[in-house]
């Protein structure tokens, strides 16, 4: 299992053949060049290369008409002119006599690297590709696309593995209004776009690129249209569009494949999108899709016009993808006035059709002090040169090489030798004990708390950390000896702060207490546990967790048996059940039967984790992250796994689970995975959180704001649709 590389140098044999400004940024050597940088940072050779084949004419028939395909088939055999001519026929499309080869072979990538991963051949891969897709229709080349590589991908694997629910994302700065079109009102295929916009004022110029095209019919809020009003976006613009809008929804529509239209001309340095996000943004967003759809992702190439700021994104995002940690962000973590404006006009258009939205988080603010301190963007030069773009870009390659791998990517550090713990392969048992005399120096401060069994468990962990530090091991799993986590826990953050982490977050799950003489802004305490809410200061925060209190009902009808999971059991019938159940259930006969139900927290921990959690994670850019599970922490091992796995991302991998012994086994191994980079388990069913959970929620942010700017997403009007009917 790994990650595939799909591609084919023919691909770099159609080129502009006359004189268009507008075409010409659309060259051969895109491929060659983000080629050559994975070749060069030995990304290429990880990956499993596969050579591209054409796709069958039965397969771009998935898509386009016969007389389209026709159409571009006859431009094989057209002179110069003759391709000059009909290329006059679309909006900024050019032909070339290879054109049809390579427009055949993108298709056919895309379709090779679905197999691969829905085979299970590798987990993930990327496709690299030209002419891109994302704009061409049915019968229509359009935006330098031919045919629509994605939208073709997203049929075949609907059609020849069954799937029901795919999600694309299009990360590329234009609209992909071609895919909009194509599943307009498919409600299994949900297209998520971000494009700039500028009001309108930007190609392709269209209405429908707007954050009020939901899709048709069936299909209604399976569009989302995300634009950007002004150029110059960033990181944290970039960073807030996925934790407020992309990933809620993608959570509860719960894709079974995520295919992402890649262009990265959204990235810094590109002339059409002349956006900031620096190349590092795409190892995150990488990052942060990696836990929908088991891991399935496949990526396939759209723009991208800036050869250097190309090459570094990709390399980027395969880097992540064969799972290795993300780089830190660079920046200042705030988006600006303009994102959080777009951002909230989705929100208000999407809320009717997501469950998620209606419950967002965000604190209401007046219009007036929505944004009372959002960075504002300052003014670019009319035209950006490439010198200036690649002046933003060099420091950033210097930054990279200077970021050695650890050797050892996860070691695990166990209390009680040789428990019987089935690690996953790669996975480090950490041995080695710190020095005696350094353990008892550290426990000494903790004098009651650490003897005999918890001082040998203190000196692996010691060990262990020691190893992350000194960037000899990327992240860790802790487990400490019965009651002793508190203790550990403390130990731990004086051992970084002592080393010199500037910043140190500690996520700290149950019944876990901030130790009191930790200074502020030098550890973010982030207390998740039972019911409290509170902000003690901007660096010492306590967020309930949500959950979902209920039962299991189950209904029995002639044809049909309905499983409910803590909903009320009242009426079902008038129930829209996370959004999925868009009429009424008819449920024919029967009292219900009712079964007890464990805590469930999917729709509530998901507003945490993404609205809360990762907003100031980010914020903070820590160094290191702590995550301990205290006494009574209440996750489900999904859940750890989910959050551990997002965790990875802001302090560039260095992380460090603590877990108490009796909770290891089946949670030490889950951890692991997601350490070596693999997907978290799902959470299992959306569920909505409760109202008070989510006031809650609400309420702590509106208080963390002004600190936490990544925080900032303004949520729709309340009650302009109530998910109970
Ligand atoms: C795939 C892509 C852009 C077309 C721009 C036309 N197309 N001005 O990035
Ligand atoms: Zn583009």
């Amino acid at each position: 299992m790994g990650t595939a590389l799909v591609y084919h140098e023919d691909m770099t044999a159609t080129r502009l053949l006359w004189d268009d400004p507008e075409c010409e940024i659309e060259c051969p050597e895109r491929l060659t060049a983000a080629l050559d940088g994975l070749r060069q940072r030995g990304l290429q050779q990880r990956c499993l290369c596969l050579t591209a084949c054409e796709a069958s004419e039965e397969e771009l028939g998935m898509v386009h008409s016969p007389e389209y395909v026709a159409l571009v088939r006859r431009t094989q055999t057209l002179d110069k002119e003759e391709l000059q001519a009909l290329s006059k026929q679309f909006d900024a499309v050019y032909f070339h006599p290879n054109t049809f080869h390579c427009a055949r072979l993108a298709v056919g990538a895309a379709l090779q690297l679905v197999d691969a991963v829905l085979t299970g051949a590798v987990h993930n891969g990327l496709a690299l590709v030209r002419p891109p897709g994302h704009h061409s229709q049915k019968e229509a080349a359009n935006g330098f696309c031919v045919f629509n590589n994605v939208a073709i991908a997203a049929k075949h694997a609907k059609q020849k593995y069954g799937l029901q629910r795919i999600l694309i994302v299009d990360w590329d700065i234009h609209h992909g209004q071609g895919i909009q079109y194509i599943f307009d009102d498919d409600p299994s295929v949900l297209y998520f776009s971000w494009h700039r916009y500028e009001h309108g004022r930007f190609w392709p110029f269209l209405q429908e690129s707007d954050a009020h095209a939901v899709g048709q019919g069936q299909g209604q809020g399976f569009t989302v249209n995300l634009p950007w009003n002004q150029v110059g976006m960033g990181n944290a613009d970039y960073l807030a569009a996925f934790l407020h809008v992309l990933l809620p929804l993608a959570f509860e529509f719960d894709p079974e494949l995520v295919l992402v239209s890649a262009g990265f001309d959204s990235a810094i340095g590109d002339p059409e999108g002349r956006m900031r996000a620096t190349p590092e943004c795409f190892a995150h967003l990488t990052q942060l899709m990696q836990v929908l759809a088991g891991g399935r992702i496949c990526a396939v190439l759209e723009g991208g016009y800036h050869l250097e700021s190309l090459a570094q994104s990709v390399c980027m995002m395969v880097q992540t993808l064969l799972g290795d940690p993300t780089p830190p962000l660079l920046g200042l973590m705030v988006p600006c006035q303009s994102a959080l404006e777009s951002i909230q006009s989705v929100q208000t258009a999407q809320a009717p059709h997501w469950t998620s939205l209606q419950q967002n988080v965000a604190p209401v603010l007046g219009p007036s002090t929505r944004f009372p301190e959002g960075r504002s963007l300052p003014l670019l030069a009319e035209n950006p040169t490439y010198e200036a773009a690649e002046a933003a870009l060099s420091p950033l390659q210097g930054e990279l090489c200077l970021r050695p791998t650890p050797p050892i990517c996860t070691a695990v550090a166990l209390a009680v030798p040789g428990a019987a713990l089935a690690l996953p392969p790669g996975v480090l048992l950490q041995e080695e004990s710190a020095l005696r005399e350094e353990t008892e120096a550290w426990a000494r401060l903790h004098k009651s708390l650490f003897q005999d069994e918890s001082l040998v468990a203190l000196g692996k962990i010691l060990c262990l950390l020691g190893g992350i530090l000194d960037g000899q091991v990327r992240n860790g799993i802790a487990v400490t000896a019965a009651l002793a986590t508190a203790a550990t826990v403390e130990v731990i953050i004086q051992r970084c702060l002592s080393h010199g982490a500037q910043r140190l977050l500690c996520v700290a799950l149950g019944q876990l207490d901030r130790p009191l003489d930790l200074a502020d802004d030098g550890v973010l305490w982030l207390n998740i546990r039972g019911k409290e809410a509170a902000v003690e200061s901007m660096f010492h925060i306590s967020t309930p967790l949500p959950q979902v209190r209920g039962r299991v009902a189950v209904w029995r009808g002639s044809h049909c048996l309905l499983v409910f999971l803590g909903v009320p059991a009242h009426n079902p019938g008038s129930l829209r059940f996370g959004g999925w159940l868009q009429e009424p259930v008819a449920v024919s006969r029967s009292e219900p039967e009712a079964l007890p139900l464990s805590p469930q927290t999917t729709g509530g921990f998901l507003s945490c984790i993404l609205g809360l959690v990762l907003p100031l994670a980010y914020g903070f850019q820590p160094d290191v992250v702590l995550m301990a599970l205290g006494p009574a922490h209440g996750l489900q091992n999904a859940q750890a796994a989910l959050l551990a796995s997002v965790l990875r991302g802001p302090a560039g991998g260095r992380i460090l689970a603590v877990v108490e012994e009796e909770s290891i086994l089946q949670l030490a191994r889950t951890l692991a995975q997601v350490l070596l980079g693999e997907a978290p388990p799902s959470l299992g069913p959306f569920l909505m959180a409760s109202p008070e959970e989510i006031r809650a929620l609400r309420l702590l942010k509106a208080q963390l704001e002004p600190r936490w700017k990544l925080l900032q997403a303004a949520a729709p009007p309340p009650g302009s649709c109530s998910p109970i009917a």
